[in-house]
């Protein structure tokens, strides 16, 4: 055995070096060996963790990753000396495809500086796994050696519908055996549900508990939440709920299960799109990102005019609503108005709470958010808005600046985060008349029917049912509280997406020289335009976005702009 002490790590003695005992090096290796790397293939760890395409799958590409994730898992886990989280899903992508991401202990993403391991680690074949895992092993943990005796690394996951989810648990478990993590297979579950375990497990016993480390702790604090925020309100008619083909349908019906019913004072949900056995069915022609991307409700939906429908994803991790009117018009209030509808109801109840002015309220948009949402938050509202890159974690820690930080992307992803001081406030206010202690309890229950750790579409959808319960409003009251300025998104393909580096959250082109001068002439020549292009962090491409007073001018400027990128990227 050779591990060192951990006295000898103290201070004025030469740094240690961590050397694993053989048989761990050749598990590590030898439970590699059915998941071979991809030669002519680089991974990376992106904002939506490892994610790809299905002829890679097909050809074992991604088994191989997940396995040196189930590695990662191990050291992230000793490092934090807590629990850590995988879970296995495309979100929004085909059926054929499938991907990995990694949770923090607080139910968060992954530190960003550990992507990069994740990522050397993915790009490691078989052969030198061992080695390349005790080299990060000495890198991050050198400084608290003693963890390594500690106690052993804890790891919980999960997976979505996927077929090929089960093959890639196999090679998870190959690696968490092979280096003895002790774990729990989840099965099936949303991410936001192994967030909200992950978050769970690592706060038991603390001040900040989070609830019961379970699928059915989840359940009842969502549904006591809504009951206690619903008291004495009614929601106008069932609201239809598109789970495009995934693993939020049969969780979603589970928990209505512990829901009132619309009778009862609570809600009727009616799901559609639910179908996980057809595994083809998924995210086809359904769910959030179908419905955001083509403007248009899913073909099957058979909702009709007026009726309240919202999508979720493929992992249940984000949420749009629509509806359409009796003209058949298609209306679309995605991310940003939930987080406007949400910061109003909870600026609202602060006020009459009497403690509006002990908390900092604030709303967190990347530059996709309309050019009219972020004016009536700022100018109506009149809340701070902070503007940060995409990706959601990003969004995350702006949102945790504020003591009240409303987060979400024009794609539906996002949440409300309090503070420690905002907590503590709302908890320990003191009423002095009904009207403040409905606000407090009010409050009180938001803080539990969110989900905090992470963006949730069952527990956002809650939440936005019960705010237009509470103001009475039918989606057309909400859309009406602002209206969107017409906008365009086009992708376009180029050589090199890497020589396009934006500036100021991703809203100007510092390179090439010379394209952003060109896109700012362009915005000029019409009312209201704005437009910007930034590579895409998921996908091998440059994104244009461009808005504009009318619907016209929005498409001729993204347009312009994509020329723009054509003619730079071609260069
Ligand atoms: P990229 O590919 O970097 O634009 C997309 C979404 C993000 C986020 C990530 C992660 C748009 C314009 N971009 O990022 O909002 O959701 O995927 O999935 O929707
Ligand atoms: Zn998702």
């Amino acid at each position: 055995m050779s591990y060192p002490d951990p006295r000898d790590s103290v201070l004025n003695k030469p740094k240690p070096v961590i050397h694993l005992p053989k048989d761990l090096l050749d598990r590590i290796t030898k439970g590699a060996e059915p998941y071979p790397i991809l030669a002519e293939r680089k991974y990376e760890y992106g904002t939506a963790g490892f994610r790809m395409k299905a002829v890679e799958f097909s050809n074992v590409g991604l088994d191989h990753v997940i396995y040196t994730v189930g590695l990662i898992a191990a050291l992230r886990s000793k490092k934090r000396n807590a629990t850590v989280g995988i879970m296995i899903t495309a979100s929004h992508n085909p059926a054929e495809d499938n991907g990995v991401k990694l949770v923090d202990p607080m139910g968060d993403m992954l530190e960003q500086s550990w992507e990069t391991y994740a990522t050397v680690l993915a790009n490691t074949p078989s052969d030198k796994l061992g080695f390349e895992y005790e080299k990060l092993l000495n890198e991050t943990l050198i400084s608290n050696i003693s963890q390594l005796h500690e106690r052993p690394a804890k790891v919980v996951f999960a997976r979505d519908t996927r077929a090929s989810g089960p093959y890639l648990v196999t090679a998870l478990k190959a690696a968490l055996d092979a280096v003895n993590v002790e774990y729990t297979d989840h099965g099936l579950m949303t991410t936001p549900q192994l967030h909200y375990i992950v978050r769970c497990i690592n706060t038991m016993n603390s001040p900040y508990a989070f609830g019961e480390p379970t699928e059915q702790g989840y359940y009842e604090k969502m549904a006591k939440a809504f009951k206690t925020v619903m008291h004495g309100r009614t929601i106008q008619g069932p609201v239809t709920v598109d789970c495009a083909n995934g693993v939020g349908g049969p969780k979603l019906k589970e928990l209505i299960k512990y829901l009132p019913s619309a009778k009862e004072g609570g809600i009727d949900i009616k799901v559609v799109n639910d179908d996980v056995v057809k595994p083809e069915a998924l995210n086809f022609e359904c769910g959030a990102d179908y419905v955001k991307t083509k403007q248009r409700a899913p073909p099957n939906s058979n909702a009709q005019p007026g009726d309240r429908c919202c999508s979720l994803d493929g992992d249940a991790d984000r949420v749009v609503y629509y509806y359409t009117d009796e003209q058949k018009t298609f209306h679309l209030l995605d991310g940003d108005r939930i987080a406007t509808l949400g910061a109003v109801f909870l600026a609202d109840m602060t006020r009459v709470a009497g403690i509006d002015q002990k908390l900092k309220i604030g709303i967190v948009q990347t530059a996709y958010a309309n050019g009219a949402a972020t004016e009536y938050v700022e100018k109506v509202l009149k809340l701070p808005v902070t503007i940060t890159p995409t990706g959601v974690k990003h969004l995350h820690h702006a949102a945790a600046r504020y003591d009240i930080g409303v987060y979400f992307e024009a794609n539906g992803h996002g949440t409300v985060l309090f503070s420690e001081n905002a907590i503590k406030l709302i908890r320990e206010s003191e009423p002095k008349s009904p009207g403040q202690k409905h606000a407090l309890d009010s409050l009180r229950a938001c803080i539990d029917l969110i989900n905090q750790a992470v963006g949730d579409a069952i527990s956002d959808m809650l939440f936005a049912e019960v705010v237009l319960a509470h103001k009475s409003w039918t989606l057309e009251n909400w859309r009406n509280t602002y209206i969107d300025l017409p906008n365009r998104l086009v992708r376009v393909v180029v050589n090199d997406r890497s020589i396009f580096k934006a500036v100021d959250a991703e809203r100007r082109l510092e390179s090439p020289k010379g394209a952003q001068d060109e896109i700012d002439k362009y915005c000029q020549m019409y009312i209201k335009g704005r437009a910007f292009a930034r590579a895409s962090g998921t996908e091998d491409a440059v994104r244009v976005y461009a808005e504009a007073h009318s619907k016209t001018e929005a498409e001729k400027l993204a347009s312009q702009v994509a020329e723009v990128v054509r003619k730079y990227g071609s260069m």
